[in-house]
């Protein structure tokens, strides 16, 4: 049984990289073949909507064709273990996506937004988009006069649910981060305040990551047989 009341976990690109969805920094990954600042901006995005739209309309289509691998599914199985023995697990997502979801794992917190999400930038309206998004309308609620875009968080935009996060890494006795670069800001920080609160911190990722030096525990590997091996160790009672 896992000796933990609360698990934090926060995950990246990682963990969806065996699904086929791109990382962003890695050799081949999404920011050396596309330009963040004209596509994952605020300002890219009102200098061209379409070309925005269309990247976003790309990356859509590949993740309706996506499953999730055995590390989504056994982080679904930890929270399950967890809420079994009446304890907790807080699953924070930097990651667009809907695998986790996919996989089993309740109520997770997606701090950069989602792809199957629409927001409209002319009356707020947001919900859940998952076809191509068009160019001028098709707001349901605004109709013609709308303009929508994805529901996610560009460069200089705050991501979302910030208190509930600082709430429940606050609580928590295991801090956890799986397949993310650390290069981003404020997820990136995470790992410094759970070591200022004095919270065990494991990192589970192909490689050390920026802010590898900061874990107490490390586990190098593809994120498919590290998460499982690292969970199945958890329920038996290491960490
Ligand atoms: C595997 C694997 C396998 C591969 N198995 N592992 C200067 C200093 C500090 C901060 C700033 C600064 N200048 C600007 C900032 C702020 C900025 C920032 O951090 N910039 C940095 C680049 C410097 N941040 C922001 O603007 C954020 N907003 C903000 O700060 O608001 C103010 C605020 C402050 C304080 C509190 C609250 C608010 C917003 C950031 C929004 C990021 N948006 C994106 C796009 C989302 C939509 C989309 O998907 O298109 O989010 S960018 C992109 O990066 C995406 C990701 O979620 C995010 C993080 O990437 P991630 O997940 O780490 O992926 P990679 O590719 O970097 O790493 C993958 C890792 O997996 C690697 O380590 C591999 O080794 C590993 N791996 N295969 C296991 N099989």
């Amino acid at each position: 049984m896992s000796r933990f009341a609360h698990i934090f976990i926060l995950t990246g690109a990682g963990i969806s990289a065996e699904s086929g969805l791109g990382t962003f920094r890695d050799t081949g990954g999404v920011w050396s073949r596309f330009s963040w600042e004209e596509l994952a901006t605020p300002q890219g995005y009102a200098r061209n909507p379409q070309r925005v739209l269309d990247f976003y309309n790309a990356r859509r289509t590949n993740l309706l064709a996506a499953s999730p691998n055995p590390a989504h599914t056994a982080l679904a199985r930890l929270a399950a273990h967890q809420a079994a023995g009446g304890r907790q697990l807080t699953l924070v997502t930097q990651n667009v996506d809907d695998l986790h979801e996919r996989a089993g794992s309740p109520d997770v917190i997606h701090m950069h937004g989602e792809l199957l999400a629409g927001w409209c930038v002319s009356c707020g309206w947001r919900g859940h988009w998952a076809q191509d998004m068009p160019k001028g309308g098709g707001c349901p609620a605004c109709g013609d006069d709308g303009q929508l875009r994805p529901d996610v968080v560009w460069f200089g935009e705050m991501p979302y649910q910030m208190d509930l996060i600082g709430e429940r890494l606050m609580l928590a006795d295991l801090f956890v981060s799986i397949g993310t670069s650390g290069s981003v800001y404020p997820a990136a920080g995470f790992v410094d305040e759970a070591r200022r609160l004095g919270i065990p911190r494991v990192e589970i990722n192909l490689e050390p990551s920026d802010n590898g030096w900061m874990f107490d525990r490390t586990h190098h590997g593809p994120a498919s047989t590290e998460v499982p091996g690292w969970v199945d160790a958890l329920i038996a009672g290491s960490w």
